[in-house]
Formats: structure tokens, sequence, C-alpha cells
């Protein structure tokens, strides 16, 4: 295949023989000899207080190793669970946690007690058998509730449950525009609390080596250098002394970033036990443990003039923290920062987000975290000013896009757009749905007192965390750059290391191909590690917020760049060239004007490792490249659902639905569509079927298992049509934007706003989700009543 072909081709994932055929290795799939078992005991309630364990029965069990509790942790483990460094300066409550709690549970699920046994069955029997006396608390589950002064706490030693209050700008912003209106809109818009739902549940073995005072750990996760970081810190042990391996992880979806209780837990009953131990989590666990994603609400008003011009929004997050903050729990507040869309405010808009402490598992960041949320209240509030205004959704958005000629465009927060061309994919967008045929039909169908709707979702997001200068103050310090290593071998194989982590992305596939297309030479030939701390570069910084490609990736080019030039001083001795008279293409050095005075790149790699360099070059060839992007990166498209809701049943069902998206230059289209895919499914389950639901008063979580939590499959998502603009970046060489979370971040606008149209006859403005037949029979019945 000709080199420049690689770049933009449709190549088939190359991990996808190895994980289809089953040849993959997840965590379960590894055994260490002489493992011990654990199983954990979790709190059934969700506030309590411990009064007494008793761990008789329990010890004398068959196969048991031993039984422990947070006392037996003190000594291994130091300080608290680490608490999120981002939005450190704005919190008002951070409650301390230990792994392992000693007093006080504080959500349904967190540990109590472990066990360790010979197999996990006897690990998981002898857990039945500890008798955990608790005095129950009242638990808090609601967040207005919540907020009051002088109610119960979700933490009996906490001042309240604020956990933060951030008033990023004030109402005096938007006050005159809010005066100057000519309509307001208003509304409360929920964000359902879900489950991440990774295929592969969380795992972790560690084997601590009393000896050499050295830990490897495997375990699932999207970023094992920051799961090597707060391990080595809280065990006492350098960071050289920790290994974390990650092998093939099933997803992730963001639930696998941060450390989990488990994380630090296994490895200290490695050391005290002195012996591997291994634990798998079950499904249930994972519902109930895994962290979660959104759980919010909000309150937002907009105001617009009569012609739809918008002039300004204010809006309140209520965002249900959990039990603990999230390592990266304040991430979700982006929300707010994002939540003008892909639109002009000229009036402002003033944002308040509030973390609230519950009795429920912690949030965190799950797919797009902040940016769908921010997409939903914004694309909901254009469509109900259109409602308002009696105006084409579709009108109100044209005259409120950002144009092509305003970028780079500072929006309302000071956050910089760097390239888009919004009207370019609403116009794909609407072609591919046939618009104007589909309002026909829907007239037709409406004097038939059928329900058909179209939804909108013109969305924009940030990703490709990110710009040391952006990110590290919301880190504590640690700036989210990315760094590569390239090491050619003598005979010419490209060997690429990676700080970031493939969890289903198909970064084995892409990042080669660009690659091999920079190096022209065979994509067989190049082979991406990644997952493993003790191989490769010093330090990564893992897989999140769409920034594999944008950052890792440019990472790479920049590192391929490196191992070129060397190369071409390799050459230029070679050929009894000067420097600047070598040109290379194609995978050849060759002297300008003289094609035939050429050496290929695998000859220079043998040669890097010969006698015949050029005075004070070392051998080898090989480079480390950072890259610390100037400015994040700014994806955007439209979507458009159409659906269908039966009026008897309440059934909604999507029979269309069209994604038109911009992630700039595009490595893999095949890749790329497939992301988008996978995401607008989860989108749907967001929109139409999934929540995780406690009991309102004692927190019982009763959506433990999937059969009460319902995430779609195959049968729920409609068939796409998926297109693409592009629109390059300019923050970086490859012009290249993020696509990872883009229909998470898009889908569920468009599905509920199609739902709205479609009961607009009945004068319902406005559906939560997820919209349950349940949810819409009852408002339709409501409606017409
Ligand atoms: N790509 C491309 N051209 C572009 C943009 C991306 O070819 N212009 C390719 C990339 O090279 C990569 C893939 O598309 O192979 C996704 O790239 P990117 O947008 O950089 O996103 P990340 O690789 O950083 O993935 C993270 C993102 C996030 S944040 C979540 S959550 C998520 C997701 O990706 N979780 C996933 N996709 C997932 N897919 C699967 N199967 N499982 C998960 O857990």
């Amino acid at each position: 295949m000709a080199v420049t072909q690689l770049v933009g081709a449709k190549i088939h994932r190359r991990e996808d023989p190895r994980l289809i055929t089953g040849h993959g290795h997840y965590i379960d799939d590894f055994t260490r000899t002489g493992t011990a078992h654990a199983a954990f005991v979790r709190s059934p309630v969700a506030h309590a207080r411990i009064k007494k364990i008793d761990i008789t029965d329990a010890s004398k069990a068959a196969g048991v190793a031993g039984v422990y509790t947070a006392r037996d942790f003190k000594g291994q483990l130091a300080g608290t669970h680490p608490a999120a460094p981002a939005f450190t300066a704005a919190k008002k409550y951070v409650p301390e946690r230990f792994p392992i709690a000693e007093h006080e549970v504080c959500y349904q699920g967190e540990i109590v007690a472990a066990v360790l046994a010979e197999t996990r069955a006897q690990a998981v029997d002898a857990a039945n058998l500890i008798q955990v006396e608790y005095e129950e608390l009242p638990a808090v589950m609601d967040l207005e509730k919540a907020l009051q002064a002088g109610g119960p706490k979700a933490h009996t030693d906490g001042p309240d449950n604020i956990g933060w209050d951030i008033p990023y700008t004030g109402p005096e912003v938007t006050e005159a525009a809010f005066k100057d209106a000519d309509v307001v809109v208003k509304e409360r818009i929920l964000q359902n609390r879900l489950a991440p739902v990774p295929m592969e549940p969380r795992g972790v073995i560690a084997d601590f080596e009393g000896f050499d005072n050295k830990l490897t750990i495997w375990l699932s996760s999207q970023s094992p250098h920051f799961i090597r970081l707060f391990v080595s810190g809280s065990m006492g042990l350098k960071e050289s002394q920790v290994r974390v391996i990650s092998p093939d992880v099933g997803g992730g979806f963001g639930s696998k970033i941060s450390p989990y209780p488990e994380d630090y837990l296994v490895p200290a009953l490695s050391r005290i036990a002195a012996r591997p131990v291994k634990w798998i989590e079950t499904r249930t666990e994972s519902i109930q443990n895994a962290t979660h994603g959104r759980g919010q609400f909000y309150d937002v008003e907009v105001a617009a003039k009569k012609d739809g011009t918008l002039l300004a929004m204010r809006l309140t997050q209520y965002l249900d923290l959990g039990a603990y903050h999230g390592t990266f729990g304040g991430f979700q507040a982006v929300a707010c920062l994002m939540a003008g869309g892909a639109y002009k405010w000229p009036g402002g808009i003033s944002a308040r987000t509030i973390g609230i402490l519950t009795n429920r598992v912690p949030t965190d960041p799950y797919r797009g975290a902040g940016r769908p949320e921010a997409t939903h209240l914004a694309e909901r509030m254009i469509d109900l000013l259109a409602l308002e205004l009696k105006m084409d959704p579709v009108d109100v958005r044209r005259k409120n896009f950002i144009q092509p000629e305003d970028f780079p465009f500072t929006q309302n927060f000071g956050l910089v757009v760097d390239s888009g061309d919004y009207d370019k994919a609403l116009d794909k967008a609407l072609e591919h749905a046939s618009y104007a045929e589909l309002r026909k039909r829907q007239a037709e169908l409406r004097k038939q007192g059928k329900f058909m709707g179209i939804g909108f979702s013109t969305w924009i997001e940030l990703c490709g965390f990110g710009p040391s200068a952006a990110t590290a103050p919301a880190t504590g310090g640690i700036a989210l750059v990315e760094s590569a290593q390239v090491r050619v071998t003598p005979t010419g194989s490209v060997l690429v290391y990676t700080g970031t982590h493939s969890h289903g992305q198909g970064h084995e596939t892409t990042f080669p191909q660009i690659v091999a297309d920079q190096l022209g030479v065979p994509l067989d030939s190049v082979e991406l590690r990644h997952g493993d701390t003790a191989e490769g570069t010093a330090f990564g910084y893992g897989t999140y917020g769409s920034r594999s490609l944008a950052v890792g990736g440019v990472a790479i080019s920049k590192a391929v760049g490196k191992v070129i030039d060397k190369g071409k001083k390799l050459a230029a001795h070679l050929l009894e060239a000067a420097e600047e008279d070598v040109v290379f293409e194609h995978g050849s050095y060759h002297v300008k004007g003289s094609p035939d005075k050429s050496k290929a790149f695998g000859e220079i790699a043998f040669a890097s490792y010969g006698m015949s360099l050029p005075p004070g070059m070392e051998q080898g060839l090989e480079a480390v490249a950072y890259f610390d992007p100037p400015n994040l990166v700014w994806p955007f498209g439209t979507h458009i659902a159409v659906v269908e809701v039966d009026g008897e049943t309440g059934d909604a069902q999507i029979t269309k639905y069209v994604a038109v998206d911009d992630c700039g230059n595009i490595i893999n289209p095949m890749i790329v569509d497939g992301q988008i895919h996978g995401g607008v499914a989860q989108a749907i389950g967001q929109a139409l079927y999934e929540e995780v639901v406690y009991d309102d008063d004692s927190g019982q979580l009763r959506t433990g298992t999937l059969t009460d939590y319902m995430i779609p499959s195959a049968n729920e998502i409609p068939t796409m049509i998926v297109d693409k603009t592009i629109t390059p970046s300019p923050t970086n060489d490859l012009g290249v934007k993020g696509i990872g979370e883009a229909g998470t971040i898009a889908a569920s606008a468009a599905v509920i706003n199609a739902i709205c149209d479609a009961l607009s006859p009945l004068g319902i403005k406005h559906v939560d989700m997820p919209a349950t037949p349940d949810r819409l029979w009852k408002m339709m019945k409501e409606a017409r009543n």
C-alpha cells in the first residue's frame, strides 16, 4: 500500500482478531502461584454507625487465610483516600476517606471488612459469616433537602452537606440582558444518575515481594501511572518500587480513571499476608460501587429577543457528589462553563455550581463528563425558546451560531474555541434527514393523532486535555501533557510507547497508522505498547477526555519527527551529502535532485547501531517527545433524531438517526464511526432507559442488576446515518480533534428534543430522562386530562 494512504484509510482494527477470538488478556485471566482470593464485606445500609464487627465464625471457616477490618490497614495505608486535587481551593467540605470504613458507613456498598481465602468461593462464603452491628442513621438522598440548614448530614461529623459552591459568574453579569429581554424561558432539567457498566467489571491482583520491597499490581485501569502515583504514596513506597500493569481492558467509560478503595486494599492485603492477592468485582458490585455519572439537576433561564436572538443565560448546577468527592469528580462542573453551547450570548452567562454530599456512591467522570450535561441543557433551552416563539428550532440555532469568521472565538468564560463551521454540519445533517419531507410527514401523522417528533442537537465540546496552563491549576499541579517514546530496532521494527491507554478506542491501529505513514514503513512493522508503567515513558497521563489522539498521538508524531531528523544526519553522512541537501520521502532518504542516491529507512535503522556514524553521534535510533498543546480542541456537529411515541403505551421508538460530526482531520474513519456508534448508543441509554435508582428514604439501591438497570442492546439502537465535515484544529500539527465522547455528548439532547416535539400537540414542553414508557404514559395521561 502506498505510504500516504494510511492516515485517513478505513483500516480494520488490528486488535480485533485477538479480542474477538478470545485471545485478549483481562485481569481475571491472570493468575499467580500461591494466590489468596479476596472478598469484601460491604455495608447493606446507606448510612449507619458501625457498632461491632464479629469475625469469629468467618475466621474459622474453610479455606480462610485471614479476616481484616479497618484497624489492620491503619499501619499499611497512610492518610486518606485522595480527594480530587481539582477545584481544591473552591471546596468547602471534603470528608476524609479511608478505603475501609471504621466507625461510620456513608453509602450502601462501602467496605467494612475483607476476607482472604484459598478460593474465591471460600472467601465469599466466609464474608457472609461476618456479623456487623449497625446503628442506622438518616440517609441524605434528596439534593434540595440536603441543602437545608439543620437537616440530616451525609457524614455525622461534617459541617453540612455542601462539598463545593462555586459562583463562576454572579447574577449581576446577566441582569441588564434579562431586563431587556422580550422573552424569558425557564426550566429545571434533570440528569439521571448512570452506572458506567463496562463489559469487564473491575479487578485487582497485587503481588508484594517483601524481600525486594516491590509491588506489582494488575488492574483494569484507564490510567495506570495515576494508580502507581496514588497507591505508592499511600503505601509509603517509591514510585519506582511499584509496577502497574493494565492489560486489555473491557471498557471504562471514565469509571476506571480514579483509584478505588480496592486498588489500595488488595496491595495492602498482599503485603500483610505476604502472598499474591486477587479480587474480581461481580456485576452487582460494579453497579453498586463503580463511580456513577451525572446525577444532577439544573435550574436554567434564558433571555432572548422575540426574533430568536439569544441574549443571556442563568444557570445553577446541583450536583450529587455521593458520599465522597470523586477523585476527578470536580470535572463535572465544566458543564457550567460549556452551557453556552454553539451559540453567542452577548448578554453573558451567570453560572453557579453546587456539589452536594449524599449517601450514595460517589460520582466521577462518565463518558463526556460535564459536556453531555451542557449540551443537553443548551439544546433543550433552544427548543423551549423556539416553541415559545413559534419558530423552527433550526432557525433559532442558525441565528445564534458562532460563525466561521469568529474563530478563534473567546466564549463567555474566557475559553478559546479553536475552529468550527456549525452551519456546515447542520446543512449536511438536514440533507441526510430530508428535513422538509420529515416536517410534511409529521403534519400528516399529527392529523392521524400520531406522535412523531424531530429533535436536534447542534453540539460542541471541549476535549484533548490538556494544555498545562489550563489544567495544572485544576489538577493540583499535574500538567496533563502527554509523552511518547519511539524506538527503532536494528532490523527496522518500530516500537511506540504511549502514556495513553486503549480500552476499546483502537489505538493499536490508529497510532501505528500515523507512525507508519510518517516513516514510510509497512503498518505491520509498527507496534504500540501501553498500559505497563515499567515500560516506555516516565509518566503517562492516561486516557479520558478524548485526549489520546489530540495529545498522545501528536506526542508520538513529534517523537517520530525526532527519529527522522536523527536518521537524516546519519543518511547525510553515509551519502556524503550536506544534511540540508537530504530529504526524507516515502520511507527513504535521498539527496535533493538525485533520487538514486538514497538510503531506505530500514538501512538507516541498521546503520544507526553500527560503526559508521558521524562524529559525536550516539548509536541507536529512538526518541522521546512530550506534547503540551497550546489549547484544547473543540469538535462539534449536528445530530438529528426522529422519534415516534406510541400514544397508548408511551413507548418511544427512534425511527431515524443522523449524526454529522467534525473531529478535524481523521486518522481512521472506520474507528471514528465506531466511536460515534458506541457513544450514541450510550446516550440513547441515558435518554430512554438507564437510571440508578435508590430508595428515597432508606438509600437502598433498587437497580443492582442488569435486569433492573436497563442498558440498551442492539435491538434498541437504530441504524445511524453517520457523516462528517472536516475543520482541522489549528492547535496541533495533525489538525485533529477528539471523537471518543462526541456521540454521548450529542445524542441525549437530540432524542429528548424529538420526544418533546412529538408530544408538543398535547402541550407537553419538557420531558426528563429517562423517557421510559411509564414516564411518557403518565405525562400523556395527565396532559389529556
Ligand atoms: N480518531 C481518529 N481521528 C480523529 C479522532 C480520533 O482516527 N480525528 C481515533 C483515535 O485515533 C482513537 C479513537 O478515534 O483510535 C478515539 O480517539 P480520541 O477521540 O482521542 O479518544 P480517546 O482515545 O482518548 O478515548 C477516550 C474516550 C473517552 S473519554 C471515553 S469515556 C470512552 C471513549 O473514548 N470510553 C470508551 N470511547 C470508548 N470506547 C470503548 N470501546 N470503550 C470505552 O470505555
